[in-house]
């Protein structure tokens, strides 16, 4: 008869090989598992684990996941202490026991598939037998057959036909996103092309593993522009007034002129173009009826004769430059404001006029200042009826050409 004691020994020594034989298969998988996705990829699975003489339990079953995916083990035992140990995954082991549930929490990184034993050897006789295979499945590349229509203009819904398209997959048409994906199945995924310029694109399918497929290609084929409305259609003649058009076919770099002079573009899509108008031109009248001219990069373009009206701004002053100039008539110096027209303009500098008057536009103009004695005066500007007094804007300083003199 073995005495209580050997055979103990002979369990922990048999349980230890077992272990040590495990140990082998720690840094690589034993074979690699079918390429099958569990959909969807890219998130948490959560396992309850059970333990019991003689086996594991996973639920819910099979004990799988994709790479990428996180992985939480809660388990407990049912009986005595078991310890779970895996390859790779749980390497320090998560203990088991009646009425307490443990946790371990994992990114699958690695396919493959892993080995899990139980580690605690005193847990009975049926001990060597407690063991199974966690199976990790690396993502499967999409592929792209199709991309239906293959031309259109923007907002063109297609329709994207290949492989291994997974919930979550994102479309772009050359680099921009598409305005709307729906992946219908892993075969099969509605997009619409996004606004853009005229020409050819590839389109990209992207899973949420970052695996993606390219197609070439897609035709941007883009009827000419067309404007139904603007709104507002009139602001002050210095510009800054946000305006949307309305319209058709408009391209990503669409540019817009207001009255001869390029407006900024904020935002285009296919239908609408956001632009703050321009400076209006200087007029003899300070109200100007300005054509709305709409250019896609293609060279199309549409246009609205009169459509936007600048209403005079208030005249007012902001600044002019330099502030300092010479004794002698002859610094040319530039004054910005809002309201300026040609129409009876004057400035005048301590009460003596400038030459030269140029109104660039309804928020700038140009003046020689006339000779003056030294000293800092007010700065008056007169148009179209209306005078504005800027309080000691101007200094005559004679300063630096006296320091030359005294040089010599
Ligand atoms: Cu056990």
């Amino acid at each position: 008869m073995v005495p209580m004691r050997s055979l103990l020994c002979l369990l922990l020594l048999t349980a230890s090989a077992v272990a040590q034989e495990h140990h082998h298969h720690v840094a690589f998988s034993l074979e690699t598992p079918e390429p099958i996705l569990v959909a969807p990829t890219g998130v948490t699975r959560t396992y309850t684990l059970t333990a019991k003489q003689w086996a594991f339990t996973f639920t819910p079953a099979p004990f799988v996941a994709n790479v990428g995916d996180t992985v939480v083990i809660n388990g407990t035992s049912s009986d005595v202490q078991h310890i779970l140990l895996m390859d790779r995954y749980v390497l320090g082991g998560l203990k088991l026991d009646k009425g307490v549930t443990r946790s371990v929490t994992f990114t699958a990184d690695q396919a493959g598939m892993f080995l899990f034993i139980c580690n605690q050897s005193s847990c009975g006789a049926g001990h060597s037998t407690m063991q199974g295979n966690f199976v990790v499945t690396a993502a499967v590349a999409p592929t792209i057959s199709s991309v239906q229509p293959s031309s259109g203009p923007s907002g063109t819904t297609v329709t994207i036909t290949g492989t291994n398209f997974v919930s979550g997959a994102t479309v772009k048409f050359g680099t921009m996103a598409a305005s709307s994906t729906t992946v219908n199945s892993a075969t099969s995924i509605v997009a619409t092309a996004p606004v853009q310029d005229a020409g050819t694109v590839s389109v990209t399918v992207t899973n949420p593993d970052g695996q993606s497929a390219s197609f070439n290609s897609f035709t941007y084929v883009i009827p000419p522009p067309s404007i139904t409305s603007l709104s507002p259609s009139s602001g002050p003649s210095n510009g800054g007034t946000s305006v949307q058009i309305f319209g058709n076919n408009f391209q990503k770099s669409a540019s817009v002129m207001v009255g001869g002079k390029a407006a900024q573009v904020l935002a285009v899509s296919s239908s609408s173009i956001t632009l703050v108008t321009p400076v209006a031109i200087a007029s003899e009248q300070q109200t100007v009826a300005a054509d709305i001219v709409v250019k896609n990069p293609d060279g199309q373009s549409a246009s609205v004769t009169q459509g936007f009206h600048y209403t005079a701004a208030p005249l007012s002053f902001a600044s002019v430059t330099p502030g300092t100039g010479s004794n002698q008539a002859g610094t040319i110096v530039s004054i910005s404001g809002t309201g300026f027209t040609s129409a009876n303009a004057a400035v005048t500098f301590g009460g003596v006029a400038g030459t030269s008057l140029t109104v660039l536009d309804a928020a700038t103009l140009t003046v020689r200042v006339p000779a003056h004695a030294e000293g800092t005066v007010d700065v008056v500007v007169s148009m179209g009826g209306q005078t504005v007094t800027a309080r000691s804007a101007f200094t005559f300083d004679d300063t630096p050409a006296r320091r030359r003199t005294a040089g010599h």
